[in-house]
């Protein structure tokens, strides 16, 4: 890429314009007077939420705490409808957010990002996308979510079925209607979950391709308890700052009891409360030792076992359903609406892919070892090339050419989940290596954007250009991620977290899973030792950190 075709000289350009994207781009724009570019792929804003529009999805963070905290007017002035947040609704809020802070006139939508190159003789990225745009940059800031890239498994004939098909995260902007129709969903994860028994109600008949069975807990959602809301208005910053120092970026107490530690008795009470009271609650709000403690965890997950046979009509069904092979947790929790019951309705069948594989798509279905079923619709709810999928897709070269996907071929390697030795002055946003999917993501994203823009105001104050980590510090850091997944229950399922969902992939675990609030303090720490482990530079002088 050569720097004398560039059109245009910015200080930055972030890519992506969902959660993360659009308050990164008030900090640069408003707060340190930047100018910055924002490419987006939609021809709107909304990131995951712009895209992933099937039917009954939903975020399974509260709504009262899913969205920024930066502006205590936005807290005040924004009504929630829905406990939990539905996907048209976040998707207003964000479109509210872009409105309100004037945030779309430097945003150019259906855009894609396709390289970056950093030229070290002025220490700028070079950046193209695939509308023949070309930019250089001080800064890039990667806003790409940690869930873009949509993966439909690779199963022979797959582009020879003649009805329609879909991916959860690519839904048509219209709508699907499912009424009168035989439709195939494959994929029990969040997407498959949330959209099953919504599905159901409107096909003519549903059958759910099964390869692993979930764990889910009841989302008990409904509308907005107003009164609940109006008591956190008066206390939001104070209700945030718990979220911001808290394991999962949520504000509940913590529990200090051990399931281990109880009766058989109280330990079944507390499980029924949790489960009444539904959602993340049942994993945060129970016992702590569940995410940490196999022990511990074998009484979560033969509880919820215990839930599905009483719910689920038919034993065999059931029994069908019942996870056996990896324990509660290990794989992303999952809260639901109705999902157990939908198998008791007559127009539903679960098909077990895991004893009866898959064979092919024909023309008008999908074969497994078992039979052959006729279908009008496919929805793969197949999930996603999670974390580095999207850095994959963009041709990211740093210093002497290196590229990032060589780097991570063995899976990613970052200082804190913010940065990457050899790429100076490229930031990732909710990046591998950071707390990201395992936490309510405003919360972290905040963080990030936050830490970011006090980064690139250090390098301003202090009259430097460039910032990078140091392979040492990376080393430390990737090692200590690995150190602290080890004693979770995460290793124990091939989950989308240890890339196992993608063939070829490599197995590593990718987010952070010490929680917010350590992180948090991590970042403090770095930047009151004068950004350790990062190199800081000016156009001559190394500074190290
Ligand atoms: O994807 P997933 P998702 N043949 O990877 C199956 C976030 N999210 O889109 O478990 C047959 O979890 C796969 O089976 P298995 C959230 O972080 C949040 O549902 O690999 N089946 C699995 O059942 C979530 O975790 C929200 O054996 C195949 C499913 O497809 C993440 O996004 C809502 C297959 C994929 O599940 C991803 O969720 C939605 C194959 N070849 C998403 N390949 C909320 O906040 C895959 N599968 C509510």
């Amino acid at each position: 890429m050569a720097s004398s075709t560039a059109t245009r000289d910015l200080d930055a350009v972030v890519i992506g314009a969902g959660f993360a994207g659009l308050y990164m781009n008030y900090r640069l724009r408003e707060t340190l007077g930047m100018t910055t570019q924002v490419y987006e792929a939609g021809d709107g804003v909304g990131g995951t939420w712009y895209w992933n529009r099937y039917p009954g999805a939903r975020c399974d963070s509260e709504s009262y705490m899913y969205c920024f905290s930066f502006d205590e007017q936005l807290m005040q002035e924004w009504e929630w409808s829905g406990k939990y947040p539905e996907q048209p609704e976040i998707l207003r809020y964000l479109n509210h957010v872009a409105d309100r802070f004037d945030l779309r006139r430097n945003i150019q939508f259906n855009t894609r990002v396709t390289a970056a190159h950093f030229d070290e003789r002025g220490n700028r990225w070079e950046i193209e996308t695939d509308q023949g745009d070309r930019v250089t940059a001080k800064f890039l800031v990667t806003a790409i979510g940690c869930l873009s890239s949509g993966q439909i498994p690779d199963i022979p004939g797959r582009d020879a079925f003649r009805g329609e098909s879909y991916h959860t995260g690519a839904w048509p902007h219209d709508g699907v209607d499912f009424t009168g129709k035989r439709v195939g969903v494959i994929g029990t994860g969040s997407s498959g979950v949330q959209s099953i028994p919504v599905i159901a109600k409107q096909a003519q008949h549903l059958h759910v391709f099964q390869r692993t069975a979930q764990y889910t807990i009841p989302a008990r959602h409904g509308t907005v308890d107003k009164a609940f809301l109006d008591e956190v208005k008066k206390d939001y910053d104070a209700i945030y700052e718990k979220a911001r120092w808290s394991t999962g970026g949520l504000p509940y107490a913590p529990v200090e009891r051990s399931a281990l530690a109880v009766s058989d008795e109280e330990r079944l009470r507390v499980y029924e409360d949790a489960w009444q009271q539904g959602g993340f609650k049942f994993l945060f709000a129970s016992f702590f030792d569940i995410g940490i403690d196999r022990r511990a965890n074998d009484t979560a997950s033969e509880f919820i076992r215990s839930k599905i046979r009483e719910i689920v009509k038919d034993p065999e069904v059931a029994e069908k359903l019942v996870p056996v092979d990896h324990p509660f947790a290990s794989k992303r929790p999952l809260i639901d609406t109705n999902y157990f019951d939908t198998y008791n309705r007559d127009n539903v069948t679960l098909v077990d892919i895991r004893h009866a594989p898959i064979q092919e798509i024909t023309p008008t279905g999908i074969r497994t070892e078992d039979g052959h079923y006729e279908l009008d619709i496919i929805v793969f709810a197949t999930g996603f090339d999670a974390m580095t999928g999207t850095f994959n897709r963009i041709d990211i070269q740093g210093r002497d050419g290196a590229r990032l996907r060589d780097k991570w071929a063995g899976g990613p390697l970052t200082y804190l989940g913010l940065a990457s030795a050899g790429f100076p002055n490229l930031f990732m946003i909710t990046g591998p290596g950071s707390p990201s999917v395992l936490s309510n993501m405003p919360v972290s994203i905040e963080q990030h954007v936050e830490w970011v823009s006090g980064a690139i105001e250090h390098l301003r104050s202090q009259g430097l250009d460039v910032m990078e980590a140091e392979e040492r510090a990376e080393q430390e850091w990737v090692a200590h991620v690995n150190e602290v997944a080890e004693q979770t229950m995460f290793m124990l399922a091939d989950s989308w977290y240890l890339g196992a969902n993608i063939p070829g992939k490599p197995r590593v675990f990718m987010p952070y899973p010490g929680g917010v609030g350590a992180y948090r303090e991590k970042c403090n720490e770095v930047t009151e030792a004068g950004y350790e482990g990062f190199t800081l530079r000016g156009a001559e002088v190394p500074v190290t950190g």
